[in-house]
This record gives C-alpha cells, sequence and structure tokens, in this order.
C-alpha cells in the first residue's frame, strides 16, 4: 500500500509517543528500545524509517579521505519505506524462500534467499583479542589552553572543541561476558582533531603487569579461561594466571590494584583513566617534556562490593553499559578532565628516581601534580552498536602533531600491535575508511587498493616524487604543521635481550599501594586475594604468591594466609620504606551523585503525593527513580519499574520505603526463590532482602510513613547510614547527602589497619 505522505507519517507516530510520555511519566527513566512507543497492531501504512533516539549520535559524515560532506548522519543508515535487497530493488516477500511449488524444494535462483542467508552467515567478525566487551559513546573534548607553552597540538588550545569516540572495555572477557568481573578496564579516546587523529588508548589503572611488549602474549595466555576446558571466562581467579603473576613479579604492582576496589567500578562513569606510559610533548620551539596522562572524573572514582558485583553479573550482566547509556539519556553526561603530568626530558628519563620508561611504575601525584589541560563530555549514544563501537579501531601510531611516544618497551610494541590487529579484524588494511575510523582532516596519504577501498582516488602518480599529478602530494614543510619525530638522541650501546637495572624493582610501588589505602580498602583488598587464590587448585602457587605478598606487606600477607588456611611466609627482601600517596584512596571526600539510581518501594497505602514529589525532586537532582511495586503497571497513577519479583538491591544507589508492603501474591518461594528466605511477618520478603542487601552493600536507605516500619522489622532501624523523615522531602535530603561519600563507610568497622 503506498503511504500518500509517509514524512507525515513518521512524524504523527513520534508526536504521539512524545504526548503520551508528555501526559503521564514527566520525565521519563532512561531505557526504552526506540524513539517512539510501538502500538498494538502491527503497522501496515508505509512510512520511511523512524527517527533515531534523541541523545543517539553516530559518526560524523565525512568521506574516507576527510572531508566534510553536510550530509545529515541520518542518510548512512536505512533508507525508504519499502524492504529492498542489497542493491535497492523492492520486494513483496521475504517471509518465503521461491519453491518448486508450496511442498517443493527452494529454487537455487532464489537471489533474495541467497543474499538474505548469505550476508547472515558472515554477519561476525573476529571479536578483539583482548578488550572484546567494551561499550563506546560519542563526545566532545575542549581544551583549556594550558598546555600551549608545552605541546604544538591544536585540540589542546583555549576552547578548540574536537569530536570524540570513547570505547570502554574489560579486558579478559569474550564480546558476550559480563560488565562487572573484576578486571581492568579500557579507556580508550579518539580525538577527531584537525591535524589528524590522536588515539590515548589507555586503561583504568596507571600501571601494567609486563615492562616488554613481547611477554604480552604470556600474560594473556594465563588469563584467559585455561586452553582445555575453556573455563572460566572473564576471571583472574584461576590457577594459570596466579602461575604466571606469582612467577613473573614485575605483575605484582599491576595485580594489587586489580585485587583492590579499582577492579569493579561502579560506573565507566566512576573510573579514572591513565596513559599509562610516559609521552613526549613538543612544542613550537622545538623543546620536549615528558608526560603522563590522566582522566579525572567528575563524579569520583566509586566502586561496586564484591557481593554486588557477583549479584550483578547474572541479574544484569550488562550493567555498565546500560548505566553509560542511561545516563547519556538521562541528560548526565558523563565528565573528565584530562591532565598531565610533567617532568623534564632529561637524559635518564627519571623523576624522583622513577624510572619513567617503566610501566610497572606511577609518579606519586604528591610528587608531580595532575595540571588539568581539557574536559571531555560524553553526549551521544551509538546509533548503531556494531558499525560504531565494534568497528573503531585504535593504534597508538595515530598522533598529532606536538605529541610523540617514548622507549617504554611496552609502548614501543604497542606501536606495531594495533595496528597489525585490524588487518585480521577489520578485514584488510583499509579500516581507517570505516565511518567510525575516518580521520576528520585532509588525507592524501598515497596508499592504494586493498580490501573494502572506500576512496575513489584520481591521478596516476601515487608515488613521490612526481610531476605526471603535478607533484602532488606535497611533503609539510616546518610552518605546515607537520608531525615532529623528536630527534631523540640513542646513546650507544650493544643489541641485547635485556631490561634496565631500575626495572628489577617489583615490590616497593605495589607496597605503596597498599599503605596508601583506607582500612576499608584494605580489607577490600584482603578479601579479593583471598577469593581469588582461594579459587585455585593447587596449593604450590598460593604459597608462592603468599611469598609476592609477604615482600608487599606482612600483614596483608597474613591475612590472606588465614583465609587461605596456610602459613605466612616470611619476606625475601627488606620491605621498602615509601610514602603513602593519600590521591590513590577512594575514600573520604565527597562527590556529585549525577545518574545514580534511586529505588522507591511503594503500595497502595504509601503517601502517594509524597512519592510523587520526590520522585520529581530525584529527578531534578540528576539522578533516575525506580519505583518498585508489588505488581507492573501503576500504584496510584505512578508508573512502576520494578517489581518484587524482577527488581534486585545492586540496582540501586540508594533505597527509599514510602510503604511497608505486604507479602504480595506471588510471595511463594516456588515462584520466587527471593520469597524464601526467612522474613518477618506482615511484609513481603523480597522487600526485606532488598533493605538488608542495601544494608551490608553499605547504601544509604530512608524511610518515611509506613515504610519505617520495615526498617524496624529488617533489624537495621537506627544503625549508621539507615534514617527517616517527616515526609518524603525531608527523607530524600537526608539520603542525598549521605550518597555524596558513595557510601556509608563507617557501618563496617574495619579490622585491618
Ligand atoms: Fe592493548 N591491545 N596491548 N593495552 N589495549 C588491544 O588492539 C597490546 C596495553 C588497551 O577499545 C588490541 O584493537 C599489546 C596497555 C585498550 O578497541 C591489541 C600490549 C594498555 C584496548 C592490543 C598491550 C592497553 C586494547 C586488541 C603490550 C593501557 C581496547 C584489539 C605491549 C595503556 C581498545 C585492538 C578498544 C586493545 C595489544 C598493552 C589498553 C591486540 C601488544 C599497557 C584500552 O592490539
Amino acid at each position: 500500500m503506498e503511504s500518500s505522505n509517509p514524512a507525515k507519517a513518521v512524524k504523527d507516530v513520534v508526536e504521539n509517543a512524545a504526548e503520551k510520555v508528555a501526559g503521564v511519566l514527566t520525565p521519563d527513566v532512561p531505557g526504552a528500545p526506540g524513539s517512539a512507543p510501538p502500538p498494538l497492531e502491527e503497522p501496515t501504512t508505509p512510512h520511511d524509517p523512524l527517527p533515531p533516539k534523541k541523545e543517539q549520535g553516530a559518526p560524523e559524515t565525512v568521506t574516507p579521505t576527510g572531508a566534510r560532506t553536510g550530509v545529515p548522519k541520518i542518510a548512512k543508515g536505512q533508507q525508504g519505506a519499502y524492504l529492498t535487497t542489497a542493491n535497492g530493488t523492492r520486494l513483496r516477500d521475504t517471509d518465503h524462500s521461491l519453491k518448486a511449488g508450496p511442498r517443493g524444494p527452494i529454487l537455487l535462483q532464489d537471489h533474495h534467499f541467497r543474499e538474505k542467508i548469505t550476508h547472515f552467515d558472515h554477519e561476525r567478525i573476529p571479536e578483539r583479542v583482548v578488550h572484546a566487551r567494551g561499550t563506546g559513546a560519542h563526545g566532545v573534548f575542549t581544551g583549556y589552553g594550558t598546555a600551549d607553552r608545552l605541546t604544538t597540538a591544536g585540540f589542546l588550545a583555549k576552547g578548540k572543541e574536537t569530536e570524540v569516540f570513547v570505547r570502554f572495555s574489560t579486558v579478559l572477557g569474550s564480546r558476550g561476558s559480563a560488565d562487572t568481573v573484576r578486571d581492568t578496564r579500557g579507556f580508550a579516546t579518539k580525538f577527531y582533531t584537525d591535524e589528524g587523529t590522536f588515539d590515548l588508548v589507555g586503561n583504568n589503572m596507571p600501571v601494567f603487569f609486563i615492562q616488554d611488549a613481547i611477554k604480552f602474549p604470556d600474560i594473556i595466555h594465563a588469563a584467559k579461561p585455561h586452553p582445555d576446558r575453556e573455563i572460566p571466562q572473564a576471571q583472574s581467579a584461576h590457577d594459570t594466571f596466579w602461575d604466571f603473576v606469582s612467577l613473573h613479579t614485575e605483575a605484582q604492582h599491576h595485580t594489587i590494584w586489580n585485587m583492590s576496589d579499582r577492579g569493579i567500578p561502579r560506573s565507566y562513569r566512576t573510573m579514572e583513566g591513565f596513559g599509562v606510559h610516559t609521552f613526549r610533548l613538543v612544542n613550537a620551539a622545538g623543546e620536549t617534556v615528558l608526560v603522563k596522562f590522566h582522566w579525572k572524573p567528575k563524579l569520583g572514582v566509586h566502586s561496586l562490593t564484591w557481593e554486588e558485583a557477583q549479584l550483578l553479573n547474572g541479574i544484569d550482566p550488562d550493567f555498565h553499559r546500560r548505566d553509560l547509556y542511561d545516563a547519556i539519556e538521562a541528560g548526565a553526561f558523563p565528565e573528565w578532565e584530562l591532565g598531565i603530568q610533567v617532568f623534564p626530558d632529561t637524559p635518564e628519563e627519571t623523576f624522583a628516581g622513577i624510572d619513567l620508561l617503566d610501566p610497572t611504575k606511577i609518579v606519586p601525584e604528591e610528587l608531580a601534580e595532575v595540571q588539568p589541560v581539557g574536559r571531555l563530555v560524553l553526549n551521544r549514544t551509538p546509533r548503531n552498536f556494531f558499525a560504531e563501537t565494534e568497528q573503531v579501531a585504535f593504534h597508538l601510531g595515530h598522533l598529532p602533531p606536538g605529541i610523540d611516544v617514548t622507549n617504554d618497551p611496552l609502548l614501543q610494541g604497542r606501536l606495531f600491535s594495533y595496528l597489525d590487529t585490524q588487518l585480521t579484524r577489520l578485514a584488510g588494511p583499509n579500516f581507517t575508511q570505516i565511518p567510525i575510523n575516518r580521520p576528520h582532516a585532509a588525507v592524501n596519504d598515497m596508499l592504494r587498493d586493498g580490501f573494502h577501498q572506500q576512496a575513489v582516488h584520481a591521478g596516476v602518480a601515487p608515488y613521490r616524487p612526481n610531476s605526471l599529478d603535478g607533484g602532488n602530494p606535497f611533503p609539510a614543510g616546518p610552518d605546515d604543521h607537520p608531525f615532529v619525530d623528536v630527534p631523540v638522541t640513542v646513546a650507544e650501546a650493544p643489541k641485547v635481550r635485556a631490561s634496565p637495572a631500575s626495572f628489577d624493582d617489583h615490590f616497593s610501588q605495589a607496597r605503596l599501594f597498599w599503605l596508601s589505602m583506607s582500612p576499608v580498602e584494605r580489607e577490600h583488598i584482603v578479601r579479593a586475594y583471598t577469593f581469588e587464590l582461594g579459587k585455585c587448585y593447587h596449593q604450590a602457587i598460593k604459597e608462592r604468591q603468599l611469598r609476592a605478598l609477604a615482600n608487599i606487606d606482612p600483614v596483608l600477607c597474613e591475612q590472606v594466609a588465614t583465609g587461605l588456611g596456610l602459613p605466612a611466609p616470611q619476606p625475601s627482601e627488606p620491605l621498602a620504606e615509601v610514602a603513602p600517596s593519600p590521591a590513590l584512596s577512594q575514600v573520604g571526600r565527597q562527590w556529585p551523585a549525577d545518574g545514580r539510581m534511586v529505588g522507591i518501594v511503594v503500595d497502595a497505602d504509601s503517601d502517594l503525593d509524597g512519592v510523587g514529589h520526590v520522585r520529581r525532586a530525584v529527578f531534578s537532582a540528576g539522578m533516575v527513580p525506580l519505583l518498585v511495586a508489588a505488581h507492573g503497571g501503576t500504584v496510584g497513577g505512578l508508573p512502576v519499574q520494578r517489581t518484587f519479583a524482577t527488581g534486585r538491591s545492586v540496582e540501586f544507589d540508594a533505597l527509599l520505603l514510602a510503604g511497608a508492603p505486604a507479602p504480595a501474591p506471588d510471595a511463594l518461594a516456588a515462584r520466587d526463590e527471593k520469597a524464601g528466605a526467612p522474613g518477618a511477618p506482615g511484609i513481603d520478603p523480597r522487600v526485606l532482602l532488598m533493605v538488608q542487601e542495601c544494608w551490608r552493600h553499605a547504601k544509604a536507605i530512608g524511610a518515611w510513613g509506613t515504610g519505617v516500619t520495615v526498617l524496624e522489622r529488617a533489624g537495621v532501624a537506627g544503625t549508621p547510614g539507615v534514617v527517616t523523615g517527616e515526609d518524603g522531602s525531608d527523607t530524600l535530603a537526608a539520603v542525598q547527602s549521605l550518597m555524596a561519600a558513595h557510601r556509608v563507610w563507617d557501618r563496617f568497622p574495619s579490622s585491618v589497619s
């Protein structure tokens, strides 16, 4: 059927949706799957594709060679109202293959069938060998101009705005693995600068397991699932990982970061990022400094508890991905400041006795402050996950003028690996022409042909020098802002397979990290080592790792040994004398709560006016309210997002109780095991479980009205971080002020000091 006005049909669908949303649920909780709610009946009036959701971005529509086209981003996606072949011929039917009669065999001539199935057969590409599980978002970076005297890099100039795409990831798991596993997180940023793309491919930890890239396959083989049974998925709690790190003690510093709360972030929005290696900046006068890059999150650095992380792996394996996209959709745009630690570029390449080429070492911020040079805001989700997040390809060699590399042996090896890996993953050498990877700067590279060539180059002379193409392209002169390979002197030395002697110190900074932690963070580190080593099969591996812990700290070693039921060994070398770095601790400051989730338990007897008011107040505070009730639909006209059966405490950052719901009809152990836990008479056992879990995960809990009864029945009334109020606003205010510290840390006094 032909539509008289397809554009109007789309507009109507969207406007109807907007009206519905405005009428009932203003503003809406994030997470709607499309830009318009679906009708009950199958739509039959042809119209153009629906517009994307308002928060969705897409790669800039530049040509494969970097020219802006001005074409709307929507034109990159499917067009027109009708189903077509890949070549644009309209089709009447895609549900039946062409057969020799209704009961006959499929005919080879069915070109539509063959095209559809063949394309489907080839939908998958190889996942990344590491960092396969990732989540990307678009944003904008604004320079502060504070780095002008150090580098010619134009994107750092004052007020300069540059489009970026960021991909966060875990390291070990496969593409479909869970988000909240204990692991290092990737934090890779592609800056589409006017002077060529800059990829800052960092992690949420400032150090790495190894000091030389040649060992990367070894550490990854050790950390990945065992090759025989392919278990365990996405985790380091197994024999091969601990075998490697205990034999290879340079890994101990990174390992203690993984065992700390940094290994289980609350959100990508609450992670720091680090370039890890030392880079070199060069200014217009050719002067150089050495720098380390840092990303500082506006919301502070926060983590999950281990039990939360474990529950989430089952309840919401996409927790971090959802959190990032929901926050952007809700307008709580994630933000970081980019900062640099600056060191003089001396021939020794050391600072305060720390070897700047050793990627297992940090320079404490107390010794070299992190100076802010710009701000990153993530404000658009991808429109198509595969096209953007999966196909984005980072490479450390993507450097703009003004930023150069150093001889860090890990960085040197990465310069080879990132280009090489894309050849297989993205099937050929033209991956920079894939829309998400296209530079936003003019490209004239003389590279030609190859699989999936998108450019249609003119000219006959892709070589230099030439006269047939008028000499084009020309090498940039010194005033044309070329990339500068800093002419660093390489000291005369024998060719060796060796590391500098300074790389032999494997424990001093692991000890520095331990000593910088607050007591509760130390408890968590003890627990993580005990859990991970407790999961190993072989005693020799546990004992060997205990020997490494003895060289980090005797208290740490003893506590873990006790949990493992093994004797604590003595240190094999003197303990390092190191000053703690308070900047490494996550505890003890106050932070904004943008984009946090507040669960609100309601029943029909709740103060529903008060709940409506609290709901609006939570939205205006930049957070998201999730109403939890016995059944879906609405309670008192308010929309319910979770039921006692579908909801779980781990989705919330804080819990408000506006009612004391009696056991719902489905509160049966046979229907929902959560209802089988011992409870208190008169209250739905799942509500009690929610309170108890929030309590032991040290979250703020508030109640007013009949909700106060639940606190009493759950046995938590009057304990730290559990507040009651006269009304909803009062209670929310008290809970909000507790949330600023992320958790109610004093709920659990620590035994490790
Ligand atoms: Fe990577 N790493 N890496 N890595 N890495 C990859 O590149 C590699 C290292 C990091 O979201 C791969 O495109 C070697 C340190 C991130 O697409 C691969 C060595 C740091 C990502 C590769 C390292 C990182 C990767 C796999 C040792 C933090 C995900 C797919 C010298 C500073 C990027 C790909 C994304 C991905 C190699 C060590 C961060 C195989 C050889 C140190 C965030 O090329």
